[in-house]
């Protein structure tokens, strides 16, 4: 998609502002406007400069928002929340007058390109104003993740700062690629509570992700309540990896992180992970097992040993019940059935078992999403199949792909922030190999796999799984920066693919995260400013 014929544009500038022959060991300047204007991760589909001109946010800056529009006045108010602690400035919110103001901050849904889409936007900053304009709410969202970027770092304080608070001006017109950029946390094998949850949700939506994907259970634990089968969470949530307390969402909490996840326009994805990965399930309900005798809870780290029985009737009940009620309290379109390393479970009865649970989902108004494993039996139209292997081909995800069906590109080599940096990495496993920022970032997702083209790819995911990982400050020292790396690969088009760019954007978030207290990994590879 090109809009207004500038797309070429971008790159160019993008690369003259940010990529012109610093090398990426050489600490770069953050201090200015225009640095920071192609500093945006992940990178805009075009951002023209005006040189010379300058918004500064005062003590009279007022944010004007869509009249009538009650999402567009929770964004206006999540930014003015923001800006009030860092600037110490009312920065009231107001609806914007018929006329488009002339002053302050407008956030507007009107007057976007239409090629930008329903998470598009435009953003115009001159020296009197700030307009962001989208078609939707989403693309207001993503307008003022952007409009965040352009501030500097001490922004994102949550104490006053002196400032002074300048945007560069110019116009940024931007839309993501792929629709699905998400990100997964293992909430099973370490539990991590509901605020953990939702910090990360604003660390992943400040650069455009709008998944996240939440593995509830697995042989360590199930995370959430299911009323109709209580010692799933209360017995079976009762422990973790290495033996601590575990927990589990009670089903109002999960429904705060949904609705908290809903207003950053992030949609939750849920997965029950079935039919491996179900001992904590097996030690809760001695029924469900073959043998009718309930294993014990497992507090280890070993794969592929549990199976629910296929063969009983009672383990359609089961997972109609549970399904059933996550379905209930989720709002987005997809469950996650998870499908992977069902190494105790033979071909046949992994086929029985997919073909019964896709329908079961069918039943309740949702779409599957599983592990590309699940391609080894027949899938409906509608299932989506994420990839999770180690190599750039696999015949069936390309059969799979021939006949229709969508794919979520999780390579474990490229986008697995359980994988370590390098050797040195005290957290994390290494059985996909190291993940350095550049392995994460250096991958096309639209020509990864053979056979699987740019049109059958619904996007990319990272997933954070958490055999070693106990701690926010684990998560994020997993995460960041190599989220950001993939944020970008599904967001960014990929004629802005760079990586000398990409560093030094990248680099250039080091400050804010030292702002936000974000435990990030200082990359050799990244050329972070002095004093981050
Ligand atoms: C493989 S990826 C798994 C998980 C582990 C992970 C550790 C996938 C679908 N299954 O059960 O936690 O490796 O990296």
């Amino acid at each position: 998609m090109t809009i207004g014929g500038v797309r070429l544009l971008t790159t160019t500038i993008i690369l003259a502002l940010a990529g012109s022959g610093v090398g990426p060991a050489a600490p770069v300047a953050v201090g200015t406007t225009a640095v920071r204007l192609a500093s945006v991760v992940p990178a805009p589909v075009v951002a023209t400069p005006a040189s010379g001109v300058t918004y500064r946010i005062t003590a009279t800056t007022t944010i004007y928002t869509e009249p009538g529009s009650p999402a567009a006045a929770d964004i206006a108010g999540q930014l003015a929340a923001i800006l009030r602690r860092s600037t110490g400035y009312p920065m009231p919110v107001v609806d914007a007058p018929s006329a488009t103001p002339s002053d302050g901050i407008a956030l507007l849904l009107s007057g976007a390109p239409t090629g930008a889409g329903a998470e598009g936007y435009q953003l115009d900053v001159t020296t009197a104003s700030i307009a962001v304009r989208a078609n939707a709410p989403a693309g207001l969202f993503a307008g003022v993740q952007t409009l965040r970027q352009l501030l500097p770092p001490a922004a994102e304080s949550a104490t006053a700062q002196p400032g002074p608070w300048d945007v560069a001006g110019g116009r940024i017109v931007d839309y993501p690629r792929f629709s699905h950029r998400g990100a997964m946390l293992d909430v099973a094998r370490h539990f991590l509570p509901t605020s953990v949850v939702k910090r990360y949700i604003d660390e992943i939506a400040l650069y455009k992700v709008n998944r996240l994907h939440l593995h509830l259970s697995d042989d360590q634990g199930w995370r959430i309540t299911i009323n109709s089968w209580p010692n799933l969470a209360v017995y079976g949530g009762s422990t973790q990896v290495g033996g601590g307390t575990g927990g589990y969402y009670t089903q109002a909490e999960y429904q705060q992180i949904v609705a908290y996840a809903a207003a950053r326009y992030v949609m939750i994805i849920p997965e029950i992970d079935m039919p491996g990965h179900t001992n904590a399930a097996l030690a809760s309900y001695a029924q469900l097992n073959c043998d009718g005798v309930a294993p014990k809870l497992y507090t280890g780290t070993k794969v592929g040993f549990s199976s629910l029985c296929v063969s009983k009737e009672i383990t359609y009940t089961f997972i109609d019940q549970v399904l059933g009620e996550i379905a209930a309290l989720t709002p987005g379109p997809y469950l996650h059935i998870g499908g992977d390393e069902a190494s105790s479970t033979t071909a046949a009865d992994y086929a029985t078992f997919m073909n019964r649970s896709q329908q079961v989902v069918a039943a309740h108004g949702k779409s599957v999403v599983g592990w590309h494993d699940m391609v080894n039996a027949p899938v409906l139209p509608s299932t989506v199949a994420q990839f999770w292997g180690t190599t750039t081909s696999h015949a069936g995800l390309a059969a799979a792909a021939q006949n229709g069906t969508r794919i979520i590109m999780s390579p474990a080599n490229r986008t697995y922030l359980d994988m370590k940096y390098n050797s040195r990495t005290r957290l994390g496993q290494r059985w996909a190999g190291y993940v350095e920022v550049q392995d994460a970032y250096g991958w096309n997702p639209g020509a990864y796999l053979a056979g699987v083209g740019e049109a059958s790819v619904l996007g990319v995911e990272a997933p954070l799984w958490t055999e070693t990982i106990e701690t926010l400050a684990d998560v994020e020292y997993m995460a960041f920066p190599r989220l950001p790396a993939i944020a970008e690969l599904g967001w960014s088009p990929a004629s802005t693919h760079d990586w000398t760019s990409f560093s030094q954007r990248l680099g250039a978030q080091g400050p804010r995260w030292r702002v936000m207290g974000v435990n990030y990994y200082h990359s050799t590879q990244v050329s972070w400013p002095t004093g981050s």
